[in-house]
C-alpha cells in the first residue's frame, strides 16, 4: 500500500510482534499458574486485528470475542493494563474483574471481549446505532469468527444494519475452526462473506495473513461507513495456530499447522520480508523493534505482578464508573 507512511507500517509491524510475544508470554504465565481461568490465544491472526485497527480512530468502536487479546492490544495498546487484567489485578483494564475474556476500555472504544459466541455482534449494532443517532461519523467494527457466523443474532443484525444503514463493519475472521470443528463441517459454502449479499450489504474477502490486504479492505469499508453508506461484511481468511484453548486437546493435521506457520504464510514473517524487500525497514530496524517489544513486555509483566488485587470496594466503584 503506497499511501501508508514508513511510520505507519513500522507501527503496524510493532503491534503485530507485540501481540505475538504477548500471547507467547501469556501461554508461559498460564502454565506457570500466574494466569488462571480459560485463555484463547490469537497467535497466527495478528494481521487481522492490526490491519483493521490501523484504519480506526480512538473514538471508533470495536467489539471482540472470547479470543480478545489481539483485538485489545491493536485497539487500546496498553500492555501493562492488559497484562494486569490477565492476572486479575486492580490496575487491569477491567479493574481485575474481567480477566482474559472481559478486557474493556471505554476511552479507546474497546467495548469488550465476550464469553458468549456471537455476543459482540448485537453490542456492535447498538454502538453503531448510537453513533448514527448522535450524528457522529464514528465507525464500529465487530470481530467474530466462523463458528459465530452460524449464530442467528448475526442475521438479525445484518437485516437491521442494512435497513437503517448503520456504520458497522462485520469482520469475520475465518480461522478455519470453531473449537475442534473444521469450517467445512459447519458451513454449507466455502466462503462466509457472500451471506451478506441477500441483505444488500457489500462484502469482500481478504487475505487475513496479509496485514496490508486487511488494511486495504477495511479502509474501503470505513470510508463507506463514514460517508453514511452503511455496513460492509468482510471475511478475512486466516488460521488459528494454537489449540482452541488451554484445556482442549488439539487433533488437527500437523502438516496443516506447519504450512500456516511457514515463512510463506505466517503473517509476521510475511510482513517482515516485505518491509525488508521494499527497504522500508532494515534488518537492524527489525531487531531494534523486537528488542523494544521485549522490554515493554517485561515491564508489563512486572507491572502486573507488582499490582494489588482488587477489593470489594473497588468493585463497587468500578460498577458506578462503568454506568456513568
Ligand atoms: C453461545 C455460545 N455457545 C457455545 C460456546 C462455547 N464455545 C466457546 S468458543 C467456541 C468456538 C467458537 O468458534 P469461533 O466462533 O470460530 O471462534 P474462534 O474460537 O475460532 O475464535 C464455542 C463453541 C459459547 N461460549 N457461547
Ligand atoms: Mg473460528
Amino acid at each position: 500500500m503506497n499511501d501508508l507512511t514508513r511510520n505507519q507500517k513500522c507501527e503496524m509491524f510493532r503491534r503485530m510482534v507485540t501481540i505475538r510475544r504477548f500471547e507467547e508470554e501469556v501461554k508461559r504465565l498460564y502454565r506457570a499458574g500466574e494466569i488462571t481461568g480459560a485463555i484463547h490465544l490469537y497467535i497466527g491472526q495478528e494481521a487481522v486485528a492490526v490491519g483493521t485497527c490501523a484504519v480506526l480512530r480512538d473514538d471508533d468502536y470495536v467489539t471482540s470475542t472470547h479470543r480478545p487479546h489481539g483485538h485489545c492490544i491493536a485497539k487500546v495498546f496498553d500492555l501493562k493494563r492488559t497484562m494486569a487484567e490477565m492476572m486479575g489485578k486492580a490496575t487491569g483494564l477491567s479493574g481485575g474483574f474481567g480477566g482474559s475474556m472481559h478486557q474493556f476500555c471505554k476511552d479507546k472504544g474497546f467495548l469488550g471481549g465476550n464469553g458468549i459466541v456471537g455476543g459482540g455482534i448485537g453490542i456492535a449494532l447498538g454502538a453503531a446505532f448510537s453513533a448514527q443517532y448522535r450524528g457522529t461519523d464514528q465507525v464500529t467494527v465487530c470481530f467474530f469468527s466462523d463458528g459465530a457466523a452460524n449464530q442467528g443474532v448475526l442475521y438479525e443484525c445484518l437485516n437491521l444494519a442494512a435497513l437503517w444503514k448503520f456504520p458497522v463493519i462485520f469482520m469475520c475472521e475465518n480461522n478455519r475452526y470453531a473449537a475442534t470443528t473444521p469450517v467445512e463441517k459447519s458451513a454449507c459454502t466455502k466462503d462466509i462473506a457472500p451471506r451478506a449479499a441477500p441483505y444488500g450489504i457489500p462484502w469482500a474477502i481478504c487475505d487475513g495473513n496479509d496485514v496490508l490486504d486487511v488494511y486495504r479492505c477495511v479502509s474501503e469499508a470505513v470510508s463507506r461507513a463514514r460517508a453514511g453508506q452503511g455496513a460492509t461484511f468482510i471475511e478475512a481468511k486466516t488460521y488459528r495456530v494454537e489449540p482452541h484453548c488451554g484445556i482442549i486437546a488439539d487433533e488437527r493435521n500437523k502438516d496443516e499447522l506447519t504450512t500456516w506457520m511457514s515463512a510463506a504464510q505466517d503473517p509476521i514473517l510475511r510482513f517482515e520480508a516485505r518491509l525488508l524487500q521494499e527497504k522500508t525497514l532494515s534488518a537492524d530496524d527489525i531487531k531494534a523493534i523486537r528488542e523494544e517489544v521485549e522490554k515493554e513486555l517485561e515491564d508489563a509483566v512486572e507491572f502486573a505482578r507488582q499490582s494489588p488485587s482488587p477489593t470489594l470496594e473497588s468493585f463497587a466503584t468500578r460498577r458506578s464508573q462503568s454506568y456513568a
